[in-house]
């Protein structure tokens, strides 16, 4: 360690004495992660090596410890938390990725697709809840037009005139764009006109060609799902970003996905949120894979924060990682629950378990009991309450 470099490390262990694990950080910077920690205790950047270390080293608390660090360097105390509702207006999906469940073609069992007035009736349904916000995904369906997102839309304002709509990821975007013959940001536009406030993070997977190959080999390549995001950035919109896990992929895989979406934030600012999503398998063409294992989560989770150091929020999906794993995550680099969601299908049909809505009061208790101060907030991080 240089000189001044391990006295600004001696200064901020000074400072953590005051806090529980001062010895701790003291012996980490002695330690085999003594480089990358003090590396993160002055605020400088983690490389591909670094990150491919931090992971190798399955030091879970050592990782934890830094991530937490970085967290509250980067976003302080808050934990937010949003009401929301998610719509996934149709699972019938050309794409048919190994991964997935929920996606099926037209005339298989189960297939669906809502109609205009059924989407006005379970908006009008969630009318009572008054959501901050709508979040919309489904499959790509060759027999739908443009105008049908259009109207979707219109229709989700209409009854809710005041929820934010984040709706259609990059694979949606550039499918849209196919269909209608329009530019990227022609279709960004029109959406924009029709109600569209921000684009959801899914559909990133890994972005590993190979692993693309193999698991979603219709899908959009990685480079074309960082366009759609940088075009959108441009004209405005803020997006988030996802990384689907615990699959095929190695570890370098995700690592360089990792710092994929870091290199484009330091390009457009644009990304609000990056949330990793732990594979399901169950019902899937890859349903011979485990379940990622708590301990996986948490690494990945703690990788994101230390990699990630140009996000502001790492958020946990309850959803697919359980209430109680989403918890443990706050102490390892996590800032954000996502939110009520009130209906999911696309994790529980890959099997979780998990129930399908949670109240603001369990949000509230699970963060207090962390030691954090919740904040209920809009899709654009706007304090809607803070919960001191
Ligand atoms: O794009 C599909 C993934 C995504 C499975 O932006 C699966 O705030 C696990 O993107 N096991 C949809 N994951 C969900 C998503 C999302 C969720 C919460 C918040 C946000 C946000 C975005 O789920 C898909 C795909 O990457 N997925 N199948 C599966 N079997």
């Amino acid at each position: 360690m240089e000189g001044r470099s391990r006295e600004v490390c001696r200064e901020r262990a000074q400072e953590e004495e005051n806090r529980a694990g001062g010895a701790f950080l003291a012996s980490i910077l002695e330690g085999p992660l003594g480089e990358i920690a003090e590396k993160v205790l002055t605020g400088r950047r983690l490389s591909r090596a670094d990150g491919i270390r931090l992971w190798e080293s399955n030091d879970l608390l050592t990782l934890g410890y830094l991530a937490d660090y970085a967290r509250r360097r980067k976003a302080g105390d808050e934990v937010y938390f949003i009401n929301n509702v998610h719509l996934n207006h149709t699972n019938v999906c050309r794409n048919l990725c190994l991964f997935c469940a929920f996606g099926r073609p037209a005339e298989a069992p189960g297939a669906y697709t809502l109609t205009r007035d059924e989407i006005a009736a379970k908006m009008e349904e969630a009318r009572a809840c008054q959501p901050a916000e709508v979040h919309i995904v489904g499959g790509l369906n060759p027999a739908l037009p443009f105008t049908y997102y259009e109207e979707m839309l219109a229709t989700v304002r209409k009854s809710l005139p005041g929820a934010h709509i984040q709706a259609f990821d990059a694979v949606e975007i550039d499918f849209l764009s196919e269909i209608s013959g329009l530019s990227l940001e022609e279709v960004l536009m029109r959406l924009r006109e029709a109600g569209l406030g921000s684009l959801p993070g899914g559909g990133a997977e890994i972005f590993n060609p190979a692993v693309r190959r193999r698991i979603c080999s219709r899908k959009i390549s990685g480079e074309r799902w960082l366009e759609v995001h940088a075009t959108a950035h441009r004209l405005g919109f803020r997006t988030n970003a996802t990384m689907l896990y615990g699959h095929i992929e190695e570890i370098p895989d995700r690592v360089d996905h990792l710092l994929r979406l870091r290199e484009l934030q330091d390009e457009t600012g644009g990304f609000l949120a990056f949330i990793p999503l732990p594979f399901h398998p169950e019902n899937t063409a890859l349903s011979h894979l485990p379940r990622t294992s708590g301990y996986d989560d948490l690494k990945t989770i703690a990788l994101a924060r230390l990699l990630l150091d140009n996000f502001f929020a790492i958020k946990s999906f309850w959803i697919m990682l359980t209430p109680k794993l989403a918890q443990i995550t706050l102490s390892f680099g996590a800032n954000d629950l996502d939110g009520t969601v009130r209906e999911e299908r696309i994790a529980h049909d890959a099997g979780a378990e998990t129930p399908q809505y949670q109240p603001a009061d369990i949000f509230l208790a699970m963060i207090r009991e962390a030691e954090r101060v919740p904040v209920e907030r809009d899709t654009l991080y706007n304090v809607i309450k803070r919960y001191d």
